[in-house]
């Protein structure tokens, strides 16, 4: 994998060093790893610079899954709206890392915080999705890295700032959450070093896999329940399914609920990829898989104008799901059956 520029450490380091407070922030609708290097970066800031002042910033709120971790209760909302002094050189007292965003705009602060992003105050951005532009004063970008925390690890060695327990798990997760368990593609042997090493620094494993994987809340199931029930596959190899705002109402299951139901979508054999369609607030939302080699999903998601990685990726598009009922006439053979009905789902 690409390894880690000693240059972008340093120049990180250097910023740090002039900056009184560090602002982390992640990603809206935070997954493990939005969480897990939100606090595993914040955390090590705060024990190699305890001259800075460390918050935690996200638009939505810590997933209950994700409540075990240490510092989960400190994550808040979005920061103040820095003012903009005339003396630039005050601008260097506040520095924002960001952390497993692609782009700008997954922070949802971009419209309510302009002057973060229009280089008034020094940004680190730290993220492993290909299609980030780099939009930090900083950039440590590793498309090679399964998770951002597999690079706050690399960083934190590149920096010798020392690791515990509590950090180890926090990083653990992000590098579990985004591998499937160290079951996707993207399971390199530097994903098992990253791991190895964060064992060996006391990450709390069997705790990650028993809130992660192990457990789910009754409403989840009866969600997962109807997502599977309704799967379909079209002609071009996709294995397809799709839940209304009514399975959310009828389940009593939040949005958030539908993570991970794509793997199993996903399981169907011989497809060349898998999709939920999901209706969420006046939006159809899409997430695709595929685990062929030849297949691109984030080009599929590309023409909806979604992104992501070429196994896994999403788009959304202002709408709602029309189920669709086609008919058949199937002529008899032995008896006088003279219309099968046949349900293709949304
Ligand atoms: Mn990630």
């Amino acid at each position: 994998m690409s390894p880690l520029a000693q240059s972008d450490a340093l120049a990180t380091q250097d910023l740090l060093s002039r900056a009184h407070r560090a602002h982390c922030i992640c990603h809206r609708n935070p997954d493990g790893d939005a969480i897990g290097s939100l606090l595993g970066i914040g955390f090590l800031l705060e024990s190699a610079h305890p001259h800075l002042t460390v918050s935690y910033h996200c638009k939505d709120p810590v997933p209950e899954t994700f409540h075990f971790l240490p510092g989960a209760f400190r994550v808040q909302g979005p920061p103040p709206v820095p003012r903009v002094d005339a003396d630039e050189r005050t601008h260097a007292e506040d520095v924002y890392i960001i952390v497993d965003c692609a782009e700008s705009k997954l922070t949802e602060m971009d419209e309510t915080h302009p002057q973060l992003f229009d280089g008034t105050f020094p940004i680190v951005c730290i993220d492993h999705h290909p299609m980030n532009p780099g939009f930090g004063t900083v950039n440590i970008i590793l498309p090679d890295a399964a998770s951002t925390c597999e690079i706050i690890v690399q960083l934190a060695d590149a920096l010798q700032w020392t690791m515990d327990s509590d950090i180890a798990t926090c990083l653990l997760t992000g590098v579990y959450t985004d591998t499937g368990g160290l079951l996707h593609s993207n399971t390199t042997a530097q994903v098992y070093r990253t791991v190895a090493r964060l064992l060996r620094e006391g990450a709390r494993r069997q705790e990650i896999v028993t809130a992660v994987f192990r457990t789910a809340k009754l409403s989840t199931l009866q969600l997962w329940g109807r997502v599977l029930e309704k799967i379909v596959i079209t002609e071009e190899g996709g294995a397809i399914s799709a839940v209304t705002e009514g399975d959310f109402r009828a389940t009593g299951a939040a949005y958030s609920e539908l993570t991970g139901a794509i793997d199993y979508v996903n399981a169907v054999p011989g497809m060349r990829f898998s999709l939920i369609l999901s209706e969420k607030e006046g939006k159809v939302k899409g997430s695709l898989r595929t685990l062929r080699d030849d297949v691109d999903v984030s080009q599929m998601a590309g023409r909806l104008s979604g992104g992501g990685h070429k196994k896994a990726a999403g788009f959304a598009v202002a709408g709602k799901l029309k189920p669709e009922v086609r008919w058949k006439v199937i002529e008899a053979e032995e008896d006088q059956r003279d219309a099968v009905p046949k349900e293709n789902g949304a």
